[in-house]
């Protein structure tokens, strides 16, 4: 009998790229062979080792995979998004090389929607600036100013895909007049169509933003946009900090050009702007438009599914469309 070792078959392995929900990582390492990226000591020698192990990269929307990562893993077959926003990964790339991308979309249409309307009332009706001056024991010293009225306004969708339809809808309760603009006008709604993200702002009291972020959409809203919004008109962002120029943001913010801004997203997150931190006019959110108990567990739930029948069957079952939806 030979004493040569047996040979020993490597797993398939799933590579969890970033953290993610620990529901989500508890079930990836019950049943799979999940090997955590940001948890390695020396992520860079596991890749150059094991890299060919790899069929499936468990990732967020904000990481992605980057084309360094994706070239470590010969033989990746899916990238699975825990998110609907994919362009932290480059799909063109990823598809011509034989890997299909997955991500999370309708499930967190109507959180990201809820804060998107939320976060317009609280910006028009200066609901957190009042909050403040509560706690800071003005009332009862100085009249707290009058705000904005919401309901009747004129709103500027930017975007009406799913989220942008959603915010729509809602407005659609408080008597607003709802106007949007896209690439491609959409069939079938009876919203006014603008054919430039400036004609939009003229157009409106209110811009909220709801575009897909991305190299088509970087800078999308820029200075002449917030110069269209004008003093009277707010800004609200729920896509995703690069749709809009920042600087020029803080500028208009500064000079008081625009009336004022709500914002879950930013260029360079966790990092806000100290002049934008110092405003009682702008509303500030942590990236929190999906963070409800049930989206999170309604996103991490159809990451899974689309990992399993990965594993199982080859194909994913929510992939994204052929290109980027901003890039196209
Ligand atoms: P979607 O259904 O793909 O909608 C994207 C919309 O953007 C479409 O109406 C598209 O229309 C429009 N669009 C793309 N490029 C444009 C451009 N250059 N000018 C004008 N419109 C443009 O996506 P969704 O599910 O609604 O999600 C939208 C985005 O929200 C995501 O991509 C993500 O970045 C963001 N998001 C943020 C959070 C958060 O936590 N804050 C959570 C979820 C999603 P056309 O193709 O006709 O132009
Ligand atoms: C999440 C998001 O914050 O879905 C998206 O595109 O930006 C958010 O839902 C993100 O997926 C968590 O990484």
């Amino acid at each position: 009998m030979s004493n040569s070792p047996l040979p020993t078959s490597t797993p398939d392995t799933v590579l969890q790229v970033s953290t993610l929900l620990p529901a989500l990582e508890g079930t990836l390492a019950e049943h799979f062979h999940t090997v955590r990226l940001p948890e390695l000591p020396d992520p860079a020698a596991y890749l150059r080792d094991h890299g060919k192990d790899v069929v499936a990269a468990v990732t967020s929307a904000r990481v992605g995979v980057s084309d360094a990562l994706m070239d470590a893993l010969p033989r990746l077959g899916a990238i699975v998004h825990f998110g609907v926003g994919y362009e932290t990964t480059d799909v063109v790339r990823a598809r011509a090389r034989g890997v299909d991308v997955s991500n999370t979309p309708d499930v967190l249409t109507d959180c990201v929607a809820d804060l998107a309307v939320g976060s317009l009332i609280d910006v028009m009706r200066r609901l957190s600036a009042a909050d403040r001056y509560v706690r800071a024991g003005s009332w009862g010293t100085a009249p707290f100013p009058l705000a904005s009225r919401m309901s009747g306004k004129r709103v500027g969708i930017l975007g009406l895909g799913r989220i942008g339809r959603a915010v729509a809808q809602r407005l659609d309760g408080f008597g607003v007049q709802v106007a949007y603009c896209t690439r491609t006008p959409v069939p079938g709604v009876g919203y006014r169509y603008l054919p430039t993200a400036e004609a939009l702002a003229e157009a409106c009291d209110a811009l909220v933003v709801t575009v897909a972020g991305g190299r088509g959409t970087e800078g999308l809203v820029s200075a002449a946009v917030l110069d269209a919004l004008g003093p009277r008109g707010y800004l609200v962002n729920v896509a995703r900090g690069s749709v809009v120029d920042e600087p020029a943001l803080v500028t208009a913010v500064e000079e008081e050009r625009i009336a004022g801004a709500a914002l879950d997203v930013f260029a360079d997150e966790p990092n806000v702007p100290r002049a934008l931190l110092e405003s009682d006019r702008v509303v500030l959110l942590p990236h929190i438009a999906s963070a409800t108990h049930e989206t999170r567990a309604a996103m991490g739930d159809l990451a899974l599914r689309n990992l399993r029948q990965f594993m199982a069957e080859g194909v994913l079952l929510t992939p994204v469309p052929e290109a980027s939806p901003s890039t196209h």
